[in-house]
């Protein structure tokens, strides 16, 4: 079952419900007109995120939020310490966006034991040790697996040349999007043999690390004709460290990513970047209709899965306007 809810100004999220998990472990959530909501964000160094943390802000309001919202500026350690006083103030619920799956774990456990119903925003945390419907409430987030598929699927069929030569720009070491955007692409563009990945390295999802690695990988791979960067800020700074090379991207070197900024959309549209696949960060609007359902007693699927689009030369122009 899909329903689309209204996110922000204009874009609409469709959500796929799936079957909804028991909550016997979780915590109550009782049903009040205000509460005192944790938004405990992990950095704000891109433009993403910066969409995300505003989002949740502009929704605070027409949701009944007193918002307590933090930010861990990159640390993991920092963002479980952020944590840890929003307990103690005495927050209802917890909406957390975990920046690595693991380091965060002890912020979701702290949370349960003090009887504080938490939602996983955007990533999630390792499901060996936490599960959805015992541990946290659920993860609202995109599959990011289908998200390297998706990236795959396009330069399979949009990629012109005999042999593709793969650089691939990682996302932040131990978080979920960059493992899952990793596995998602790998498995899929590996089943075409016209492709090989000779480099793969984090830029830690940001612009200016992502130049510098895109800098250093060129040098090692001169004959690349392929990046794959796991978010578009990455992709951005892989372009400029192109150009500053004197490659032409999307003409001698194919450019994929994901997100859908408003600067790769302009990439597009300027034929730098073949394709964004959306990573909605509009998660304001989506936190307050789970968390209101789950107060009024309602079955939450353990994944509140996001639908997202793909932007391509095709569409690009049509949504710059509603980009961040
Ligand atoms: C995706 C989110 C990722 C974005 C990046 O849900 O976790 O983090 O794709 C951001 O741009 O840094």
């Amino acid at each position: 079952m899909k329903r689309r809810i209204l996110l922000g100004a204009a874009i609409a999220v469709s959500v796929s419900l799936s079957a909804g998990v028991s909550f016997a472990d979780t915590p109550p959530l009782a049903v009040k007109d205000t509460y005192r909501v944790g938004f405990a964000q992990m950095e704000s160094n891109n433009p993403w995120r910066i969409a995300e943390t505003k989002s949740f802000h502009d929704t605070a309001k027409s949701c009944g939020w007193e918002l307590i919202a933090t930010d861990a500026a990159g640390s993991a350690a920092k963002q479980v310490a952020d944590v840890d006083s929003m307990i103690a103030q005495g927050i209802d619920v917890l909406f957390l966006p975990p920046r690595e799956e693991k380091p965060l774990l002890p912020a979701v456990m702290k949370a349960k034991a003090a009887g504080i119903p938490t939602f996983l925003i955007d990533r999630s945390v390792d499901s060996n040790i936490a599960q959805a419907g015992e541990h946290f409430v659920a993860f609202l987030g995109s599959d990011f697996i289908e998200q390297g598929n998706r990236a795959a699927e396009w330069l399979i069929d949009n990629f012109a040349g005999e042999k593709g030569v793969i650089v691939e720009l990682e996302g932040t070491t131990g978080s979920s999007p960059a493992n899952d955007r990793k596995k998602g692409f790998d498995d899929r563009i590996l089943q075409d043999d016209r492709f090989e990945i000779v480099a793969s390295q984090t830029g830690d999802f940001a612009r200016d690390l992502g130049r510098q690695v895109m800098e250093t990988l060129l040098q090692a791979h001169p004959d690349v004709n392929v990046v794959y960067a796991h978010n578009d800020e990455m992709a951005i700074g892989a372009i400029q460290a192109l150009e500053l090379a004197g490659r032409k991207p999307g003409v001698d070197i194919t450019v994929v990513s994901i997100d859908g900024t408003r600067d790769a959309l302009q990439a597009i549209i300027d034929g730098k970047m073949g394709v964004t696949v959306e990573s909605s960060p509009f998660f304001g609007p989506l936190a307050c209709d789970v968390m209101k359902k789950y107060a009024a007693g309602e079955k939450i699927p353990g994944w509140v899965k996001v639908e997202d689009r793909v932007f391509t030369i095709e569409n690009a122009a049509d949504h710059i306007d509603e980009a961040y």
